[in-house]
């Protein structure tokens, strides 16, 4: 049976995952959930997924939720083309950024984008954006870092590192951040991949 991906076309989480199995090239069955009709709250959806979120993936009655295990899971099920290098050193390399990004960027992220991307001006905590905002502008100095000279975070090829960045960095002049050169860099570099620019989200 093929893979089942429930998902929203403005996610960011569940872009990660269409950008991986266009990368990959697996055939899936697109389940687009009306959001907006709070599907993702109603029974049947969590019944798969009693977070309630998306993305979701299904395949042979086996149900995955969280984008990074998803991630994790296409690598490891279809290990060609490489997402993750195989030795040990660059694998632990680029589950270390994975983990950063959730830890240290999307939480503050969300902070800033959701409420500039979907809610009316009368609602925003500016108070909270602002402290988001150093704080994403504080990891990017970081990142800056870790990229050093290089054109990915991991290596010399695109991996699921960043992947996993991809969508918070398109939303990086709605943020009305600037970043350092390399990120800059890296970011045009990850935005310009097909599978970014087939998966942009509308806004
Ligand atoms: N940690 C989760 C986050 C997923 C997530 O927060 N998805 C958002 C959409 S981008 C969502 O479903 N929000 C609905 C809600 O929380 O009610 C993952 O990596 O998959």
């Amino acid at each position: 049976m093929a893979i089942k991906l429930h998902y929203h076309p403005l996610s960011t989480y569940s872009r990660r995952v269409l950008i991986a199995l266009i990368e990959k090239q697996i055939s899936y069955e697109p389940v687009p959930l009306d959001m907006t009709a709070r599907k993702h709250r109603e029974p049947p959806y969590l019944a798969l997924n009693p977070y309630g979120r998306v993305p979701t993936l299904e395949e042979d009655g086996f149900v995955l939720y969280e984008s990074t295990a998803i991630l994790d899971y296409l690598e490891a099920t279809h290990p060609i083309p490489a997402l993750a290098p195989s030795e040990a050193r660059g694998r632990a390399l680029v589950d270390m950024h994975m983990k950063l990004c959730d830890l240290q960027m999307t939480r503050p992220w969300a902070a800033i984008i959701f409420p500039k991307r979907f809610l009316p001006k009368q609602r925003w905590n500016e108070t909270a954006m602002a402290q988001a905002k150093t704080e994403v502008e504080k990891h990017l100095a970081v990142v800056e870092r870790q990229l050093g000279g290089g054109k990915f975070l991991v290596g010399d090829r695109f991996t699921l590192a960043d992947l996993c960045y991809l969508p918070f960095l398109e939303f990086l002049p709605l943020a009305e951040i600037e970043p350092p050169p390399a990120v800059a860099a890296w970011t045009e570099r990850l935005l310009t991949r097909p599978s970014a620019l087939e998966t942009k989200p509308e806004h």
